[in-house]
């Protein structure tokens, strides 16, 4: 079958059980294909193919809603809705979105990036049915990993109490990118090895219920009968004490299994859960047998061997350099303890675990708890190290003000993926970060220029002990420069100027520092004298150079890869205000007030201005050449 060509699930329905297992033959292959050019979520995704042929055989999307979880694993449910001709250009520039997008199909009903809020938006979705009167199911499919999350196990327990008609279904692949963990996660375990409950009590009842007169009774006979067997034979008691009727464990690999315990979930009132057993990467050997889930998600790979096609001799990826850091200053200070929630290896955690395997915590996809308990740790005086996604920190925010900041306590931010993601897009950028915490009293703010940098950040931050303090780092690689030996104190607030110059200023911190230098390169030619400061401290601010620079009325462009609204610009401006400064003239560059979607951030880069020949541009209008004022 052409993938391409199908226009809606409807195809599915009159496939038998053996159709539908070469359907999902060709859909996986279809995927390991595409996927070995583009890149994507591949194991997740090889692990839900016959789960979502199922579903969009069982239910009618989008009357019945089907809400992906984190969202990285819709990629059939895109095939199935009529996107196959689209995944030449997944997660590029104007592409395919990795993730459900509501302008993309009327069947991704909700969007997601981050996880665990599919259970609390279908039960705003059930409420309002009901309200409506309408009869339409509501099916938010969620992950093992994604039910350690707070949110999802809110959102459980406001379902089991109010009754309504949720089917949640749960696709338990053991892994949370590495190995899940957690007391539910072994929880889990236990229904998984407690063998099948007979639904087919579920069936007597509903049999008896249909005899007159006499049929109501004895079903309620059943009922308590059921009630107390359950007990003894239902492998997810802990489900149904929470008010949901579960189903499984189910095959999620065998299409007999599957379809019969959604049709039994389809017939059933209340909350309902459907525990499916699945495996990540199936069907494709090299993600079939990685312990280590490095194939979650993954850039392109050659078919044949599984090797991933990566440029040679790159300087490491910034989330080593940093873990590096901390693990050589971990030697030194055994209060020093890291935090992950379930990112390990993202966050490049795994070497700092091995070599101290008692200071090192996965939490799982837990980012309030893991940020509650760092402060908790720093109260003991240890000095937690929270590596966490910009992106996912915003999730902790309350955290972040309430139990770190307010509670002055030495909590060391060390946040990953800031500014902007690229392929994951919206849900991932991480350009928020500057704005939110910088209105937080207490917080230091930092982003290093290149790894030298970042190693003598560490050290300052490891033996600053008057509160929180965050390290700022892009994904990708790091610069390759050479390392001082001898670790630096940075002076809190210092910035430092990287190229002099007498006409205007570029006050500019991170990534963003090669594209200032460079604009100042170029005006240099045309004659104009343009000063480069890495503002490396984004709070506090360097005073002194601020007021020296406003005192001589030189323009100012500040360029941040971060949003616009309340960011470090933004603070330049209050700066200027605050201080009585009138007359300086400061523009800003940086994320405007919109959501970036997904593409190269280079693309990105260029489609927002955040290039050097924007800077030139700017400063053109800033500044008079020489020539001009002679
Ligand atoms: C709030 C939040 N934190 C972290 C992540 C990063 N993340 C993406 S997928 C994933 C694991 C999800 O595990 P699971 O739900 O079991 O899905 P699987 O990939 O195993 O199918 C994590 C931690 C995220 N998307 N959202």
């Amino acid at each position: 079958m052409d993938l391409c060509k199908i226009k809606d699930p409807s195809i599915l329905k009159d496939m038998n059980t053996k159709q539908l297992e070469e359907f999902a033959e060709e859909t996986r292959q279809f995927l390991i294909e595409n996927l070995a050019a583009t890149g994507g979520h591949l194991g997740a995704n090889l692990g839900v193919v016959e789960l979502t042929l199922a579903l969009h055989k069982v239910y009618k999307s989008p009357e019945d809603r089907l809400l992906w979880d984190v969202g990285h694993q819709s990629y059939i449910h895109k095939i199935l809705t009529g996107r196959g001709s689209q995944f030449g250009t997944l997660r590029q520039y104007k592409g395919l979105c990795g993730f459900p997008k509501r302008d993309e199909s009327e069947h991704d009903v909700w969007e997601t990036g981050h996880s665990s809020t599919s259970l609390s938006a279908a039960m705003g979705m059930a409420i309002a049915r009901d309200l409506k009167n309408q009869t339409h199911s509501i099916l938010p499919i969620i992950g093992d990993g994604a039910l350690t999350g707070g949110m999802a196990l809110e959102a459980l327990n406001h379902i089991g109490h109010e009754k309504k008609n949720v089917t949640v279904i749960l696709n338990d692949n053991e892994m949370s990118i590495a190995k899940n963990v957690g007391a539910l996660h072994s929880a889990l375990g236990r229904m998984r090895s407690a063998g099948k409950y007979n639904r087919a009590k579920d069936d007597l009842e509903w049999l008896l219920k249909k005899i007159p007169a006499v049929g109501g009774k004895l079903a309620q006979a059943a009922e308590r009968l059921k009630d107390s067997m359950k007990y003894f034979v239902v492998p997810g008691m802990f489900f149904e004490e929470l008010g949901f009727t579960y189903y499984g464990p189910v095959d999620g690999h065998d299409f007999n299994d599957l379809l019969e315990n959604l049709n039994y979930a389809k017939k059933t009132d209340g909350p309902v859960i459907v525990h499916v057993m699945t495996q990540k990467g199936k069907g494709y050997h090299p993600a079939e047998t990685d312990v280590k889930d490095k194939w979650h998600g993954v850039g392109p790979y050659k078919i044949e061997s599984g090797e991933k096609i990566k440029p040679v001799d790159a300087p490491p990826a910034w989330s080593s350099v940093i873990s590096e850091a901390l693990r050589e200053e971990a030697r030194k200070d055994d209060r020093i303890v890291a935090v992950t929630p379930a990112m390990i290896l993202g966050s490049k955690l795994e070497k700092f675990g091995e070599e101290f395997p008692d200071r090192l915590f996965d939490v799982g996809i837990a980012e309030q708890h893991a940020t509650t308990m760092a402060a908790g740790l720093a109260t003991q005086g240890m000095k937690p190290f929270l590596a966490i996604y910009s992106t996912f920190l915003q999730r902790g925010y309350d955290q972040v003000v309430h139990d770190v900041a307010r509670q002055k306590l030495n909590v060391i931010f060390g946040i990953d993926r800031a500014g902007l993601v690229g392929a994951d897009g919206e849900t991932h950028q991480g350009v928020f970060d500057v704005s939110f915490l910088r209105s937080v009293p207490n917080m230091i703010i930092s982003m290093p220029k290149d790894e030298n940098e970042a190693q003598h950040l560490v050290h300052t931050a490891t033996h600053y002990d008057e509160g929180p303090f965050a390290i700022r780092y892009p994904r990708g690689n790091a610069k390759g420069v050479k390392t001082d030996q001898e670790k630096e104190l940075l002076p809190i607030g210092s910035w430092e100027v990287l190229k002099d110059g007498t006409d205007a200023v570029i006050l500019t911190f991170g990534t963003t520092i090669d594209m200032a230098m460079d604009a100042s390169e170029k005006l240099e030619k045309e004659g104009r004298s343009v000063r480069v400061v890495n503002a490396r401290f984004i709070k506090p601010l360097d005073d002194a150079m601020l007021h020296d620079i406003m005192k001589k009325e030189l323009p100012i462009l500040t360029v941040e890869e971060s949003v616009l609204q309340g960011g470090f610009g933004s603070s330049i401006l209050e700066f200027a205000s605050e201080n009585g400064y009138t007359s300086p003239w400061i523009r800003r560059m940086g994320v405007p007030d919109r959501f970036i979607e997904h593409g190269s951030v280079q693309k990105l880069w260029e489609e927002i201005g955040l290039t050097a020949e924007n800077m030139v541009h700017h400063l053109k209008e800033m500044v008079p050449t020489k020539q001009q004022r002679a």
